[in-house]
């Protein structure tokens, strides 16, 4: 009902089915059956996917060489709000047909800036009142909110971390708005990304003052969260640059000292993205596992950048090699909610008609269903544990025990090694064996 005359914005596009691997519509899952049963839970509660509405609803194809290329009929005509809402209809027809659970949104994809910032408020509220309708007849759920820090001319400097008192006030205002918006949709969670929190020059950058007044701007939030009886989960998302040459959320290690640093751990966990993982020279395996053994695995933005291209193109995620690890990591530190797995993804300048939306988002769930077959089976099979296991052997044995309970020293180790003359020899690392072996499962 997103055109005007109330015609269907995807006509001829039905509820996308899972039709089995064998099927020949290419418009259907072949991999990902929401109902079906993987290690005890339903394929849709292992994911939870997301609808990211900035690239899939506002993205336009524009890129830094060319002008926007997407066909989107429902952009035509109508008050930037009337627009907004029309987008609220469009978002709704496609997340339905899809059978995705959850979207995404920074504030001003949403709603459109107005002249002041009442007027901002304003729009917001208005176009909120149309996402909770339209939630609460699809049954779609908000999974996490944000607020845009990064496109408006007076965050040049930052936000948070701006040279510019007033403006950190006026993020400060943004982010109350957008937190109580998300709760007020029943949004289970927040993410704090550093859209310009970063520098492009020390010769004129205060990091010690910058970074303190993100904590002091991330404990603000919290403090304003819990007032208002806001408990989804915070989330803080790494990305080592782009905009600024250097980004303070620069990857998981980066953001979770700067948590314990300024005492935000028990409120805020990680958002990790592919493209950004390897922005900062990290595999996503080695993120989420870096997060998860801290304590902090959150949520997840899906996408995946392209090996030629050295920025952060945020293309939908169809490796599977890439999947089966990203959902072997997951299953280890037992799932992902109340987070979920966000689409941060965009269909490429080239893939300009709205069906490309559907191809785009069937082919990054399918990959993950996929992922999460193989991730089952490798646990299932327990090869790759029991070989893992084997390599650390001697950590099961007397001293290896004895030195993790912590009941040695260098001076008893030291004695130890004297008496034994030399360190056992090491056995091989196999890594070719690992490689050999994952590839028998995919
Ligand atoms: C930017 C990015 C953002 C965050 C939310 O690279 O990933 O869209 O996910 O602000
Ligand atoms: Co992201």
């Amino acid at each position: 009902m997103a055109l005007p005359g109330g015609s269907e914005a995807f006509p001829g596009i039905e509820r996308i089915r899972y039709e089995g691997p064998a099927t020949k519509t290419m418009l259907a899952f072949r991999h990902y059956d929401a109902d079906a049963i993987v290690e005890g839970q339903p394929m849709r509660d292992h994911f939870r996917f997301a609808v990211s509405y900035w690239h899939t609803f506002r993205g336009t194809g524009s890129d830094p060489f060319g002008a926007p290329t997407m066909i989107r009929p429902w952009e035509i005509g109508g008050t930037d709000l009337e627009a907004a809402l029309r987008r609220v209809e469009v978002a709704f027809e496609f997340m339905e047909k899809l059978g995705v659970g959850f979207y995404c949104f920074h504030d001003r994809d949403v709603a459109p800036e107005g002249h002041s910032l009442s007027e901002s408020h304003r729009n917001l509220d208005t176009v909120a009142s149309a996402l909770a309708a339209h939630q609460q007849t699809s049954g779609i759920r908000l999974l996490w909110g944000t607020a845009n820090l990064f496109s408006h001319p007076r965050y040049v400097h930052g936000a948070a971390t701006s040279c510019n008192a007033d403006v950190f006030a006026f993020a400060a205002a943004q982010v109350k708005k957008a937190i109580e918006v998300t709760h007020a949709l029943g949004g289970q969670g927040y993410v704090f990304w550093g859209g310009r929190e970063g520098y492009q020059c020390l010769w004129n950058t205060d990091m010690k003052r910058e970074i303190d007044h993100l904590a002091r701007f991330m404990h603000m939030a919290v403090d304003h969260a819990r007032k208002i009886g806001f408990e989804g989960q915070f989330y803080f998302e790494p990305k080592p640059r782009e905009p600024t040459k250097h980004q303070y959320d620069y990857d998981c290690a980066a953001c979770i000292n700067f948590l314990r640093a300024y005492g935000l751990e028990k409120h805020v966990k990680m958002n990790i993205e592919t493209n950004h993982a390897t922005l900062a020279g990290h595999e996503m395996q080695h993120e989420l596992e870096y997060a998860g053994m801290q304590g902090f695995l959150g949520s997840i933005d899906a996408n995946t950048g392209d090996p030629l291209l050295g920025w952060d193109t945020d293309q939908f995620p169809t490796d599977i090699y890439l999947t089966t690890r990203i959902m072997l990591t997951l299953l280890k530190y037992g799932g992902i909610a109340p987070g979920g797995v966000n689409f941060d993804a965009k269909v490429r300048r080239e893939s300009f008609e709205p069906v490309d939306l559907f191809h785009a988002h069937i082919g990054g769930m399918d990959a993950f269903a996929r992922g999460l077959k193989i991730a089952a089976q490798i646990r299932a099979d327990g090869t790759l544990q029991r070989l893992l296991d084997e390599r650390y052997a001697s950590w099961s044995g007397p001293l290896g025990r004895r030195i993790e309970a912590g009941s040695e020293s260098f001076e008893s180790l030291e004695r130890e090694m004297l008496a034994k003359g030399d360190s056992t020899p090491c056995s091989s690392g196999r890594q070719e064996l690992f490689e050999n072996l994952i590839n028998t499962y995919l």
